[in-house]
């Protein structure tokens, strides 16, 4: 029995016609609740490399990310110091189309950022 199932029996007191067949008085309910499951997030990540120049991967963060460029340089940064960052969450749908987005941007521009997406756990 899980969380969302309740099951409640009852056996009457009876008198058995013998051991082996019990057609006596049950009693069995069965109340599941209406679950609604959340969608999985995935989170977006930036890895760093040792030829992206630093302004690019700031304006990555700026137009694809939102952050302002404070916050890009500082998320930078941590890539940089720490070889990768976690620079959003979102659903399925909009972390595939973030990594497409800046994966694309960067071929453009002949850098090799690196950018991937994980199912948060
Ligand atoms: N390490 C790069 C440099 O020194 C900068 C960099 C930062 C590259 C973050 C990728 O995701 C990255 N030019």
């Amino acid at each position: 029995m899980n969380s969302r199932t309740q099951t409640l029996m009852h056996n009457e007191p009876h008198m058995m016609a013998d051991k082996f067949e019990d057609d006596s008085d049950t009693s069995v309910i069965t109340e599941t609740k209406p679950k609604t499951k959340r969608p999985p997030l995935y989170k977006v990540m930036l890895l760093n490399d040792d030829f992206t120049p630093m302004e690019f991967v700031v304006l990555v963060l700026e137009r694809f990310f939102g952050l302002n460029h404070a916050q890009a340089f500082e998320i930078m940064l941590t890539v940089h110091q720490k070889g990768l960052a976690v620079v959003g969450v979102f659903s399925h749908e909009i972390a595939e189309t973030k990594v497409a987005q800046v994966m694309d941007f960067a071929r453009r521009h002949q850098h090799p950022l690196q950018c991937t997406m994980e199912k948060e756990e």
